[in-house]
């Protein structure tokens, strides 16, 4: 019997769970998007796919949701949703860890609007950050950046990452491979590019593994 239930534990690792009703939310935070002092609500929701606990050894196995993802904005119980798959380049599935977490809301590019950032497998170095901003309004754009796939490479492998602030933009460390160091790299909104563009570059050599 004992042995039955191992087999059969280990036949269910890689195929999807039982059903979840779809939507599923997946995280949601409060924050004044249209600037009246009053919170709103802002999710990010699988609408198709499947949870699925990826097996595979590799860098991004584990418990995750993989498929078609929105991103919904309720301000005073009127709701905008913005297909999210559709603001990515080109990509087979997007997928996020099924594990609770925050989505890492702060105002990137300092014009008063609040943006966010959303993550996607890389490397085993790192996951690619895509930035968006909300308008007032509830609907929400991509804020393209000069970095790989349009968003900003990072060593943090979560599906959100809070990236401190600067004067004029925010501070992003990633490992590079090449040179084994970590930079850390100071972005800017250029207006007239309309994306991210690294203003700024330095090894943090102190921070070298060793
Ligand atoms: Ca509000
Ligand atoms: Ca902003």
């Amino acid at each position: 019997m004992k042995a039955l239930l191992s087999l059969l534990a280990l036949l269910s690792v890689g195929y999807a769970r039982a059903e979840e009703p779809l939507p599923v939310t997946l995280t949601e935070v409060r924050v004044d998007v249209n600037g009246d002092g009053l919170p709103d609500i802002v999710s990010i929701r699988m609408t198709a796919g499947r949870r699925t606990n990826d097996a595979e050894p590799w860098c991004g196995m584990g418990d995750k949701y993989e498929g078609t993802f929105v991103v919904s904005v309720n301000i005073l119980g009127v709701e905008t949703v913005t297909e999210l798959n559709s603001l990515y380049p080109p990509r087979t599935a997007l997928w996020f860890w099924a594990a609770p977490w925050s989505l890492a809301v702060s105002d990137y590019n300092h014009d008063g609007l609040i943006d966010f950032n959303l993550g996607q497998y890389g490397a085993c170095q790192g996951w690619i950050y895509s930035l968006f901003t909300i308008e007032r309004s509830g609907k929400v754009h991509l804020l393209p950046t000069t970095g790989a796939f349009g968003g900003v490479f990072n060593g943090d492998r979560g599906n959100s990452s809070f990236f401190p602030l600067t004067r004029r933009g925010f501070r992003n460390l990633r490992f590079d491979q090449t040179k084994q160091v970590y930079v850390e790299e100071q972005w800017e909104w250029k207006q007239q590019q309309n994306r991210f563009v690294v203003a700024h570059t330095r090894h943090a050599s102190e921070l070298d593994p060793k």
